[in-house]
């Protein structure tokens, strides 16, 4: 069996009153648990949970809906805030008819959320308490830490050099840098000055980070010469130099690089230099003085943009602010992770995302916590590398994603087992659906049956968790993130935008605003409210498709729109297309999103050859290199299949849902084919399945 057996004594903790489905659940006892597949976290730990009962959460989610300026100014209110904010705490203007969409929380609030992750903590006593531990590519590299008071000192240095170099409130910076502490570093310096950090993910490619450069018009471009990722060596300042010229080209040019030497995985000698543009780190970053007075910043003035996909193919400058984000990630963090100021907690999400903004480095500094930051990939040198690391830094919480789960199941139980891994208390699960089996497996092998998961589904959009676990809280089901977060009204509508009630499949909505909401796609606000609040007017839709099922248990299923989701990376079908036509071989291209064991998904491309142009080995894959080449290696198509004609509808739109299921080899199922313009398109497609 699985998970502890339900406590019958848990019903001490619930009162005569409290949510009818909740309770339903925990009064439901064995037989529902077993029905149900229900895992309890155990009696000793919800009783040191900060929330421990259904009951207490649901006190606490009441209050957050009916009063949120109260609950979230009562939570505001532990940071450090030069100016409290406006009276009425926040503000959302979705206006149906117009379609105008404006939030802000804590207006006029004058704050600094590199103050509150550092100098507050530092204040509190907490100086000599270790910030960072880093982990490199090598098992027997020196590791490094850093201090709560030694990494204000690099934070300063930084933010001083920024300011030397013309850096000011309201500038943009990207940072393209691997796992090195100088990352989380880099992004708080921003942060302390008021510049706008924009973090591009170093598997991005030439051409992606230059499209990126173009976009926000960086003052400063922050890397390093190379880094070590298993047994590769990637040299990430060669990439950067490429970009550079294609900016130049495109009317954007960067006049600074500061580049960091990254001297286990290259010397400075072998690295290529544009003297006057690049700028070694180390040769002027420790020269400045190691503290740097804040930069006061309105809450709603903006902390960062990041890059994520969408539908078409332009990724999508999401950008957030600073008060808001600071108390939302701060407050996720807490709760859904039942943070103690004893944890060590390890992220493995890369800065370059989401997760590794709002989960390496604010919501877990913000908390004081203790984050470690690993430089290499996880089943390097072998597949036992993760619990060695939990095992060498104590490691209390871990938060993963279910493609690295799925990964490390199919390499076998023992890789684990030899490891101690007794430190865990806390599993986390974030970026696409965990199947229930994954779940299983990373709940009763990794985690030895005690650890509670929790499942946190949100998005680059949403700036924290918006439906997880709080895991003392209720009993758990595999492969469901359970319930909204304080603040949060998820609803399911119908393809017509009603909502519907109890227990239904359709489209995720958020109702109302919550204080980590994105407030704007970069330079097109437009494009903000027409993605995001036109399809189902009054609401912000997420593009998943969610299940509640009869307990009120959600069950996210995917995305509904162009977005596919490989390993936990949001990829654009249209992004992916764009880059197979630039190849002077391709003539058309669409592309799906198809099952993969590990992967979740894998991209599926059907291709049109320009006339006179054979299909080959070769075509193949320089077309793959293509898109590693426009994109990046992660998101290089599984698979190309030939198609001599894309099937279209008379209109001339593509047949997706028909090419899904060919992708698939669901060929029994393809449904209606008559609105095709040539339905014999798809027996040719068939056809060549295996060409
Ligand atoms: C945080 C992050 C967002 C998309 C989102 C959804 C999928 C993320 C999930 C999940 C099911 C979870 N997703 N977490 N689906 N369960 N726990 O990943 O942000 O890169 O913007 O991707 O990822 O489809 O819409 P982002």
């Amino acid at each position: 069996g699985m998970g502890s057996a339900p406590h019958h004594d848990r019903l001490g903790h619930m009162g005569p009153r409290g949510i009818s489905r909740l309770n339903a659940i925990v009064l439901g006892e064995a037989l529902a648990a077993e029905e149900n597949d229900l895992v309890f976290p155990s009696h000793d730990f919800s009783r040191h949970a900060h929330i421990s009962s259904p009951e207490q959460y649901q006190n606490m989610y009441e209050r957050s809906i009916e009063d949120p300026a109260g609950f979230w100014s009562d939570i505001a209110s532990q940071f450090y805030w030069k100016k409290r904010w406006n009276p009425e705490v926040y503000s959302e203007n979705i206006d149906v008819r117009s379609g105008t969409v404006k939030i802000e929380w804590f207006k006029g609030g004058v704050t600094n959320i590199c103050y509150n992750a550092l100098d507050r903590n530092i204040e509190a006593g907490n100086g000599d308490k270790v910030a960072l531990y880093w982990e490199g590519n090598e098992p027997g590299q020196d590791a490094q830490q850093l201090t709560y008071a030694q990494m204000l000192e690099k934070v300063c240095q930084l933010a001083n050099y920024l300011k030397h170099v013309g850096v000011g409130k309201g500038d943009t910076v990207i940072i393209y840098l691997p796992m090195l502490m100088e990352l989380p570093i880099a992004m708080l310096a921003c942060a302390r000055i008021g510049a706008i950090h924009s973090v591009v993910f170093a598997g991005f490619s030439a051409k992606s980070l230059s499209q990126r450069i173009v976009d926000c018009k960086p003052k400063v471009v922050i890397s390093c010469n190379a880094v070590c990722r298993g047994a590769n060596v990637i040299h990430l300042k060669e990439i950067v130099d490429t970009a550079l010229v294609e900016s130049v080209n495109s009317g954007v040019p960067v006049d600074l690089c500061l580049i960091f030497e990254n001297k286990s995985a290259m010397k400075r000698e072998s690295t290529k230099w544009q003297i006057g543009r690049d700028v070694w780190w180390e040769d002027v970053v420790p020269q400045f003085p190691t503290k740097c007075l804040v930069e006061w910043v309105d809450a709603e003035d903006p902390l960062f943009l990041l890059y994520t996909s969408g539908s078409t193919g332009k990724p999508k400058g999401v950008l957030h602010t600073n008060g808001g984000y600071m108390v939302y990630t701060a407050t996720t963090f807490k709760y859904a992770f039942d943070y103690k100021p004893s944890d060590v907690y390890w992220c493995t999400a890369d800065c370059g995302w989401i997760t590794g903004h709002s989960y390496v480095t604010y919501g877990p500094l913000l908390n004081g916590a203790t984050v470690l930051v690993f430089e290499g990939a996880p089943s390097y040198p072998d597949p036992g590398r993760c619990w060695d690391i939990v095992d060498k830094y104590k490691v209390t919480i871990l938060y993963t994603a279910p493609t690295l789960v799925r990964a490390l199941m199919r390499d076998g139980d023992e890789y684990v087992t030899r490891y101690s891994r007794k430190s865990l208390r806390i599993l986390g699960s974030v970026g696409e659906p965990i199947n229930p089996s994954a779940w299983r497996w990373f709940y009763n092998v990794v985690g030895d049956s005690r650890c509670p998961i929790s499942d946190t589904w949100w998005q680059t959009e949403t700036g924290g968790f918006m439906i997880t676990p709080i895991p003392g809280a209720w009993p758990q089901k595999p492969g469901s993130a359970t319930f909204p977060f304080f603040g949060i009204q998820p609803v399911i509508v119908d393809e017509k935008g009603n909502e519907i009630e109890g227990e239904c499949t359709g489209y995720l909505c958020i109702k109302k605003s919550w204080p980590g909401a994105f407030r704007s796609l970069y330079g097109d606000h437009e494009r903000y409210e027409t993605t995001y609040f036109k399809p189902f007017a009054g609401y912000y839709f997420t593009g998943d498709g969610c299940s509640r099922d009869k307990d009120g248990y959600h069950w996210l299923t995917g995305r509904v729109d162009d977005v596919i989701n490989v390993s936990g990376h949001r990829i654009g079908t249209a992004e992916v297309e764009s880059a197979l036509v630039s190849h002077p071989h391709c003539a058309e291209a669409a592309v799906v999103g198809v099952d993969h064991e590990v992967k979740g998904q894998g991209i599926y491309a059907y291709v049109t050859l320009v006339d006179g142009i054979p299909y080959s080995e070769e075509v193949r894959k320089s077309l793959i290199l293509a898109v590693r080449n426009q994109i990046g290696a992660f998101a290089a198509p599984d698979k190309i299949h030939w198609a001599p004609t894309i099937p279209k509808t008379r209109s001339g739109k593509i047949m997706r849902r028909i090419l899904r299921k060919i992708a698939s080899r669901q060929l029994d199922e393809l449904g209606d084919t008559s609105t095709l313009a040539d339905p014999s398109d798809v027996d040719q497609l068939i056809a060549l399945i295996d060409r």
